[in-house]
């Protein structure tokens, strides 16, 4: 019992991280430097959580620190390294950094491991690959090392694992598994890895390990909730039954990100010491669960890890004194997050530059420590002890919901007004034939998705008028240049739908965040999102309202440069959302509806200045799909109603695209279907457009624009590759609806890769719209 965090951002204060690994990948550091750099920061963590109030005593510090991924970590500490890496394999068929980093980031023309979303957040994690064969046992030592090293400087780490059932969940079959094979036929496999690891630990003395299994939350998985179950009975046989007691150290089981539901009964009667339970996401356990959970610590995440407001500590309270009323006679409660830190920045007192009142209503990492200390004192010592804090953390709860910009009832009214329209634009061949009268475009037109590559120019422009040494209409000048570049650049290449490459944007997020009203950026508030990559997200706080054009002089500036059609390129209401932090006082559909009127306005001026095309993006659409099934028909009806509000004001002669990211869309055909884009560019050019005979047979009649270019590499794909794609689309989907264009946005490409494929791209298209006449 007592305070704990389930993990801590692992970045670093001043992205301490991304700068070792990055001077590392250019050659501007050596091994021992980067190991060095990798050790402080691990220091440095552990420093500050003991400072903030966690104690070693209770190995109430996670030993959570990943260089570059935690399941990739888990992947490489079980030996499941994909046969194409062998050959780095050192005799003891062990990984250096090198290799490490291979598996991370490909190696040579060996591709690296796939990169997709952890559960329903903005964080990536590596894909591990397991087949029949795949050699599972404990290969590696980091988790005891790191122990140890901490152990070395007077502290007792609890160190953190991601479960057996989790790490199979999130793999994937290896590629020519055998039909039927999933990942998950070989937990008997992993379990006396685990074992072993937990029986050296054990030795060393760790008195606590913490397992983390997220996957138990959430509902689908490709198999069926009775056999995850039972694979869970034997997580808990195999670990905490049959491995008893000083054998191996007390076990900390966590469910992050929701609601464990019928996994939590047999956790209760498993022999685990502990149980951490995500308590903002998911209920107060019933009766009979809470009292079956008595001979246990039942650990509290009651402070939220997923969203920077401070907590409501009254309400914290309450939730605690209820969990403990609830075990009764001798409960253990201890205090938590939900999750870990990972995906709130760091320190809110780095901000300088935020509102103080705003400020005040925040907690990132380091304050969400401290008030987890200051509820697991008000818990022991009785409500008395902590009064003053909960009255001020009450006080600047109150002065955010009072606060003008939070309820505007222009807004609230236009909203209202809005769910009494009947959204449906013209029937789509209605709109096909005035899109096409207007816009006279060939078959198998070309496009891109809309970002072109970020020059250093363009950065290093940014970063001086941040700075104040560059004036607006310097700076305002740069990015017409580059616009103007952009332009000629596709005209040349003979694109048939032009983009403005969005040079003025850092971000898709944060540019559109910057100018509305409801929206707060952060100077330092970076999260992790991969690697070494980080983003900023915004902080939605109030009601949403949009003060003037947005994006309007840029495409029109691109506009007047051609007489090629040029796209108007917004994001849209969902991937607004979901990669900011959103205000947590009104439901979150109805946040979306207000961000769909402020877009809708956009489109409206971009039609009036004679923009013909407009894309909203929503690459993050399938990423906030519910957990649980049964929340997903709801999330979907609000996530498309926004879509189709923000786009409600186009003409028929007005085309609409949107772009989603990741591959995987079988579970969202039909929500693409009724957003009712004219165009939907997706990615599949990994897949090889496996994607496109579902579309068909869905009944899906309306352009649609498989990525025939992988962006994600720097690789340049040869013509007759991306014919071979393109005639395999054809399979699938009549010319009259085959769009052609890479697979996202080229913002992280550069620009010798990025030309040399478009090139290809277009010559491509040529050959097969002759073939096809
Ligand atoms: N914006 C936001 N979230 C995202 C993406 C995005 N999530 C999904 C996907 N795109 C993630 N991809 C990236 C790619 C590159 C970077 C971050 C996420 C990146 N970041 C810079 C860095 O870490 O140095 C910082 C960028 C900045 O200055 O804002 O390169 O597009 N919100
Ligand atoms: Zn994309």
């Amino acid at each position: 019992p007592g305070a704990t965090v389930l993990g801590y951002p692992r970045i670093g204060r001043n992205r301490e991280l991304k700068r070792a690994l990055e001077a590392f990948w250019a050659g501007r550091s050596e091994p021992d430097d980067l190991e060095a750099a990798l050790e402080s920061l691990r220091g440095a963590n552990r420093r500050r959580l003991a400072f903030l109030g966690l104690t070693s005593d209770d190995a109430a510090v996670p030993q959570d620190f990943s260089v570059y991924d935690h399941v990739l970590d888990t992947a490489v500490m079980l030996g499941a390294i994909p046969e194409r890496f062998a050959d780095l394999l050192d005799d003891r068929g062990r990984l250096d950094r090198t290799g490490y980093f291979a598996l991370a980031r490909g190696h040579g023309d060996r591709a690296p491991l796939e990169l997709t979303k952890w559960f329903d957040s903005n964080y990536h994690y590596l894909v591990p690959e397991v087949g029949p064969d795949t050699p599972l046992r404990l290969a590696d030592d980091r988790v005891v090392r790191e122990f140890l090293e901490a152990a070395a400087d007077g502290a007792t780490l609890r160190p953190v694992v991601l479960g057996p059932l989790s790490f199979l969940l999130l793999a994937k079959p290896v590629a020519g598994a055998p039909e039927g094979f999933h990942p998950l036929d070989r937990l008997d496999d992993v379990l006396p890895a685990y074992a072993e690891l937990l029986g050296e630990l054990s030795h060393l003395g760790a008195p606590w390990v913490q397992i983390d299994e997220p996957a138990l939350v959430a509902d689908t998985w490709d198999v069926p909730r009775g056999r995850v179950l039972a694979a869970f009975d034997r997580v808990l046989e195999e670990l905490a039954e049959r491995l008893a007691r000083p054998a191996r150290p007390a076990l900390f089981l966590t469910t992050p990100y929701g609601d464990p539901g019928d996994a939590l009964p047999r956790l209760a009667a498993s022999h685990v010491e502990a149980v951490a339970l995500d308590l903002v996401r998911g209920p107060l356990p019933d009766a009979g669960t809470l009292a079956a959970l008595a001979g246990k610590v039942v650990v509290a995440g009651v402070v939220d890890g997923r969203n920077v407001w401070r907590t409501d500590l009254e309400r914290a309270l309450d939730l605690l004194t209820a969990l403990s009323d609830g075990i009764g006679e001798g409960a253990r409660v201890g205090v938590s997050t939900s999750c870990s830190l990972l995906h709130v920045p760091l320190d809110a007192g780095n901000e300088r530059h935020l509102a103080p009142e705003l400020r005040s209503w925040l907690a990132f990492a380091d304050q969400k420590v401290e008030e987890v200390v200051l509820l697991a004192r008000g818990l022991a010592e009785g409500r008395e002890a902590v009064e003053e804090e909960l009255e001020e953390a009450a006080e600047a709860r109150r002065s955010r919901l009072a606060h003008s910009g939070v309820v505007r009832d222009d807004v609230r009214e236009q909203v209202a007004a809005s769910a009494r329209e009947d959204l449906a634009r013209a029937p789509y061949e209605e709109r096909v034939a005035a899109q096409g009268e207007i816009l006279d475009l060939p078959v198998l037109a070309t496009t891109t998705i809309g970002s072109f590559p970020q020059t250093p120019e363009l950065r290093r422009a940014r970063a001086a008028l941040r700075r104040g040494e560059l004036d607006r209409a310097a700076y305002e000048d740069t990015v017409r240049g580059e616009i103007a570049r952009v332009v000629r650049m596709q005209e040349e290449l003979g694109l048939d739908v032009l983009v403005h490459g969005e040079p003025e944007r850092n971000d898709m997020v944060q540019y559109f965040a910057e100018q509305l009203d409801g929206f707060v950026v952060t100077e330092r508030g970076w999260v992790q999102s991969y690697g070494s990559r980080c983003t900023r997200p915004a902080i939605l706080w109030g009601d949403v309202v949009r003060r003037r054009p947005m994006t309007l002089p840029w495409i029109s500036y691109a506009a007047s440069l051609t007489d090629r059609p040029v796209k108007g390129m917004l994001t849209g209401p969902v991937t607004m959302l979901a990669w900011s932090f959103v205000r947590d006082d009104l439901p979150v559909g109805e946040v979306a509806q207000q961000l769909a009127l402020a877009l809708r306005d956009e489109i409206a001026d971009l039609q009036a200045a004679g923009i013909r095309i407009v894309q909203v993006d929503e690459p993050a659409l399938r990423e906030k799909l519910p957990l649980r099934r049964a929340d997903r028909d709801g999330y979907l009806a609000w996530a498309v109603r926004a879509f189709r509000l923000a786009t409600s004001a186009a003409e028929p002669a007005t085309q609409i695209h949107t772009h989603l990211c990741y591959s995987e869309f079988g579970e969202i055909l039909d929500a693409i279907d009724q957003m009712d884009a004219d165009v939907t560019s997706i990615e599949a050019a990994r897949s090889r457009m496996e994607i496109l005979p579902q579309l068909r047979a869905a009944g899906f009649r309306r352009g649609i624009g498989p990525g025939v270019y992988d962006i994600h590499s720097p690789r340049v794909p040869s013509t007759e590759e991306i014919a071979g794609l393109l005639t395999a689309a054809l399979d699938a989907v009549p010319a009259g609806q085959l769009w052609v264009n890479p697979d996202c946005g080229l913002k992280t490409r550069r620009y010798e890769e990025t030309t040399a494929a478009l090139a290809n791209l277009v010559e491509a298209a040529r050959t097969v719209r002759d073939s096809l006449s």
